[in-house]
C-alpha cells in the first residue's frame, strides 16, 4: 500500500489511524479481510456513542479487570487477529501487569495466522503467549477448527476477557461454564447479551482504561474483588448502553446537529 501520512490535525485522526492498523494487520496476515468489515460496524456503533468511553464502561471495565485478577491463575485474554491488529501494546501491557497469559483463538483458524499472531505479539514484548506450541483441547459446542484451544488456556480457564468476538464462541464459552468478559461496541450483538459482563466500548479506549483499572485494582483485597463481581449488574450496563444511544439519536433528532459548524 502506498505510504499515506495522515495529518495529527486530521478531526478523524484517531479513527483514521485504527483503521490503518487494521490494514497494516490485513497485508501482514493478521486480519482476515471480514475483520475490515466488522471493524466498519464498530465504527458505525461507536459513532451512535459519540466515541468516548461512557461512565457504564467504566463499571464493566472494573468488573473484568476485577474477574481477570480474582480467577488467577485461571484467568485468560483471548485474542484474534483484528485485536493483535489494534493494540499489540495494550494487550500486551495487560498481560504483563496482571501476569495473565494471551491466548491466540481465531474465527477464522488457520495454523500460519495464528503463528504469525503470537510472533507479531511476542514482538510487542508478550513472554505469556499460548497458540500455536500448547496441548490442544476442544470446546463443545463449535464446529472444528474453531473450536481449537489450548488445554492449559482457555479450555482450562475459569475466566475469559474477548474482545470484538463472534458470538458463537461467546455462547459455547458460557455454556462450557466459564465466566466471560466482552468488548463490543454494539449492544445489540450475541456477544454483547451472552457475556457475564459486556464492555461496549471501542478496544483500544476499553484496554486503556483496563490498565488504569490494573493498576488500582492489583492490591485490593480479594474479598473486595469480590464483592465488585457479586454486586455488577450486566443487565444494567446494557440497558445504559441503549439509553446513551437513544438519548444521543433524541438529541440529533430534535437539534438536527450533531457536530457545531
Ligand atoms: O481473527 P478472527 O479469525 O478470530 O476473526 C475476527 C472477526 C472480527 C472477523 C470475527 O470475530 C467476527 O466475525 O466478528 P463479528 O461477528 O463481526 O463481531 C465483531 C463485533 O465487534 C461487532 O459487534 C462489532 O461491532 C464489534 N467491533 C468491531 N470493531 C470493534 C468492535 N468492538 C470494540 N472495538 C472495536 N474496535
Amino acid at each position: 500500500m502506498a505510504e499515506f501520512e495522515i495529518p495529527r490535525s486530521h478531526p478523524r485522526y484517531v479513527s483514521l489511524k485504527l483503521r490503518e492498523r487494521l490494514v497494516k494487520g490485513f497485508e501482514d496476515g493478521l486480519v482476515v479481510p471480514q475483520g475490515l468489515i466488522a471493524h466498519g460496524r464498530g465504527e458505525a456503533f461507536d459513532y451512535l456513542l459519540g466515541e468516548k468511553t461512557h461512565e457504564f464502561a467504566l463499571k464493566a471495565i472494573e468488573a473484568a479487570v476485577a474477574g481477570l485478577i480474582y480467577y488467577k491463575p485461571r484467568s485468560i485474554i483471548s485474542v484474534n487477529g483484528n485485536m493483535a491488529a489494534l493494540a499489540p501494546d495494550l494487550l500486551v501491557q495487560l498481560s504483563e501487569a496482571l501476569e495473565i497469559p494471551l491466548e491466540v483463538n481465531l474465527f477464522y483458524r488457520t495454523e500460519e495466522r495464528v503463528r504469525r499472531i503470537e510472533e507479531h505479539l511476542r514482538a510487542y514484548g508478550a513472554k505469556r503467549v499460548l497458540g500455536s506450541q500448547c496441548r490442544r483441547a476442544r470446546l463443545p459446542g463449535l464446529e472444528s477448527p474453531r473450536g481449537i484451544v489450548c488445554v492449559d488456556g482457555i479450555y482450562s480457564a475459569n475466566f475469559v476477557l474477548v474482545g470484538i468476538e463472534d458470538g458463537d464462541r461467546t455462547e459455547a464459552l458460557r455454556k462450557a461454564g466459564k465466566v466471560v468478559a466482552a468488548v463490543d461496541l454494539n449492544p445489540f450483538s450475541r456477544t454483547a447479551q451472552m457475556a457475564d459482563i459486556t464492555i461496549v466500548d471501542e478496544l483500544t479506549r476499553a484496554l486503556k482504561e483496563a490498565l488504569k483499572m490494573a493498576e488500582r485494582l492489583l492490591n485490593t483485597p480479594r474479598s473486595e474483588l469480590k464483592e465488585i463481581l457479586e454486586s455488577y449488574d450486566n443487565r444494567k450496563v446494557l440497558a445504559s448502553a441503549f439509553k446513551a444511544i437513544l438519548d444521543r439519536l433524541t438529541d440529533a433528532a430534535n437539534r438536527g446537529v450533531v457536530i457545531e459548524p
